[in-house]
Order: structure tokens, then sequence, then C-alpha cells
């Protein structure tokens, strides 16, 4: 990454840190992501900003739901600093700004097309810098961090921790942004190089000398897994603080809860099969994973293809329904379900071979017409959310739309 790029990079951050520190106001609001990523950023916030003089509160989202934003953006709250989401939902972020609130966007994920006067975005995609490999929330956060103060360095160790989060270390090494902040952190003694295991050989002493996978698993049990018990807010502290007993005892209760949602719901399956329809194979826990989070449904569907219990060609598709109570914002109206898609190891060939339509070419359509939206669509994997009644319509439509692209001589694209 050239000097240029990061000069600039740095010099957009020191205007945005100057423009809060010039504010009449001392509170912050800092939403963020509950993966990994988004809890380091929304914990080198909360202490930059703490040092700096300000109040902080965190409220840690699973996605930037419409519903949310009102209760986000009370005028009540001045000063609002999303972190690692926002930057895709800028527009609609910036119609629920009340006047005389300030809102900034720290977002790596690429932003959305044109622009929103109401409120400032520092993306490193801006700069020509790449947010899906050398810059992770954590590193733009950390950034941030030190324009505030140069003297926040301490704060490095938690950015790696965040771009190993987000799978943006490979073999032990980061590039861009990340290794800059991973030189920083191992210069000041915050992470310990040499560990054995050459993918990750770093130890994170505050983490009571986990290596980084380590640590992002514990934050990810606590955050991701407990979100609807705000295992968030024990995740933050751990960032700061090191995991206490009361952390390390909730990351076990979780994962109990866990493995006994999981197994309940496989004997289910075991019992009663999973839905067909063509090539899609499916299942509805309905609320039966609560209080896991909404990502539990992909790794589920992912423990039904390792079971066996989709075996043969399949399209793998999971729902879950999205709790009707945020526990940071309280109760909302409209019933919706999360949906994951997977693929078996079998069609995953197929596609590959350019025989069969990939993720990417099947949900986004089968969801817009749904009335619902896709979240993250790759190839093998993908997430949405749909209104709770069209279940059935979207089973339906996957597999039309697989039928037709078999009928239609599916070419590799
Ligand atoms: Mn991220």
């Amino acid at each position: 990454m050239d000097k240029i790029r990061l000069k600039n990079f740095r010099d957009a951050m020191k205007t945005a840190a100057a423009s809060l520190v010039d504010s009449p106001f001392r509170e912050i609001t800092l939403v963020h992501h509950n993966d990994t990523d988004g809890i380091t950023s929304g914990a080198i916030l909360r202490q930059s900003l703490m040092r700096a003089g300000f109040a902080t509160e965190n409220i840690p989202i699973e996605r930037v739901h419409p519903a949310f934003l009102p209760a986000i953006h009370t005028p009540e709250r001045r000063l609002i600093l999303y972190a690692d989401l926002g930057g895709q939902a800028a527009d609609v972020i910036s119609r629920h700004i009340p006047d005389g609130s300030r809102v900034m966007i720290l977002d790596h994920h690429l932003p959305a097309e044109g622009s929103f006067p109401r409120l400032l975005q520092v993306n490193p995609e801006q700069f020509g810098i790449d947010g899906d490999r050398e810059c992770a929330a954590a590193a733009v956060a950390c950034c941030f961090a030190l324009a505030l103060s140069g003297e926040y360095e301490d704060l490095a160790a938690l950015a790696v921790l965040g771009a190993v989060g987000d799978h943006q270390m490979a073999e032990g090494r980061c590039d861009g942004l990340n290794g800059f902040l991973l030189k920083m952190a191992v210069r000041n003694g915050d992470l310990i190089p040499g560990c054995a295991d050459a993918a990750n050989p770093y130890l994170f002493p505050r983490f009571q000398n986990r290596n980084l996978q380590e640590a992002d698993q514990f934050l990810s049990a606590l955050a991701v897994n407990g979100y609807y018990r705000r295992g968030a807010d024990l995740a933050l502290d751990a960032c700061l603080k090191g995991p206490d007993d009361r952390a390390l005892a909730f990351s076990v209760e979780l994962a109990g809860i866990q493995r006994e949602r999981f197994g309940r719901e496989l004997t289910r399956i075991h019992r009663t099969g999973l839905g067909r329809d063509g090539e899609i194979v499916w299942t509805d826990v309905e609320d039966r994973f609560y209080p896991l989070g909404l990502k539990a449904i992909g790794l589920f569907c992912e423990e039904i293809i390792r079971d066996g219990a989709a075996d043969g060609d399949h399209y793998v598709v999971g729902f879950q329904r999205f709790p009707g109570e945020n526990p940071y914002l309280g109760r909302f109206s409209g019933r919706e379900t999360k949906v994951s898609f997977r693929v078996t190891p079998g069609l995953k060939c197929s596609i590959e071979r350019g025989e069969r339509p990939d993720l990417m070419r099947l949900v986004p359509q089968a969801v817009h017409q749904v009335g619902g939206f896709a979240e993250a669509c790759h190839r093998f994997a993908a997430g949405c959310t749909i209104p709770e009644e069209r279940k059935t319509d979207l089973i339906r439509l996957l597999s039309d739309i697989a039928t037709e692209c078999s009928s239609a001589g599916l070419t590799a694209s």
C-alpha cells in the first residue's frame, strides 16, 4: 500500500476526529456489528473516546435493520458513530438523522453509491485501500483512535484481532493497514509472536495468552451466540480488560445451549425428515434456537450437511424467526424470518463444473420476489431476511429457478 493513499486516509480520519472533538457534545453512541471485527471496533472506539473525555454508549447489532433506525436516532442522541456496518445503508440512515445530530460511518465494506450530505463517511475504499483484505473495520477504528491521539498505540492489538475475525490474516500475515497495526502491536509487546502454530503465530496476553484465533472464537461465543442475552457487553469488556470469570462461564454456558438446541433439532429432523422441493431441502427452527443469535441457522445448515441428513446434491435452506425484541433497542412490530443457504458437497462440485447455478444466481432473485432483502450472498453461502408469511413462496421460487436453469441449459457464467 503506497504512502499517498495511506496519508490521504489518515488525513481524512484526522478531520473526522477533529469534527467530533470540536462539537459541543460529549456523549456519543457507538453502533457496531456484533461479530469479532465489530466488537473490537466498538471496544477501540469506546476506549479512545473515553480517554478523549466522551461518555460512550455501545449498541451492538446483528445488522442495520430499517426498523431499528427510529430507535437509534432519537433526538437525545446528538453524536452517533457507526462502525463495521452502515456504509451500504447510508441512504436509509441519512433519512433518519434528526436536525442538530451528527452521524459518522466508519465502515470497510464497499460503500453505497451516491453522496449523503447529512452524514460523514470515512471508508478505506474511498482511498483505494482494499477493505476486504488490507483494512478491517477494527483497523479503521484504530486509525480513528490514533487520529484522536498518537498515544493510543495500545489499541492496535485489538485491530489485529478484528482482522483475524474477518479472515484478513492469512498464514500469520496481514497486508496494508492491518499489517501496519500488527507491526505496531508486536513492537509494543501487546501481541507476542512465536507460537508453534504457523497459521496462528500470535499470542494475545490480555486474552490469557490465547492465540488470536482462540480469542476470536471466544468473542464470537459471547457476542454472536449470546447476543440475545447481552453477551456482546461481556465481549466488549473482555476486549478492554481481558476475560473475567463471568465471561468465561457465559461462553461455556452458551456453547452448551448451542449443543443442546442443535442436537434437539437434528433429532427432530431424523424423525420427521427435511422439507423437500426438487433440489431444495429445508428446515424451519422457528424460535427454538432462542436466545442464540441469528448466525446460528447458518451454522446449523452446515451441521445438517455434516450429519448427512441432506445427502445427495441439494441446496440446504434454514429458517430462524427474527426475535420481536432487540436486547438494546426494544420491541419491534412486523414478523420476519432469517434465511440461511448452504450447498451439499456433491452440489458444490456440480456448481464448480458449471452444471448447476450457484447461490448468487439463485438467491437475490428469489428473495427480491418475496419482498425480502439479501444480506450477504456468496457462491456457496448466503443469508437474507424475508417476511414470515413468505417462506413457502421462497422455497417454491428457489425450486422453480433451479429447474429453469437446468432446462435452459446452464452455461458457466
Ligand atoms: Mn468487518
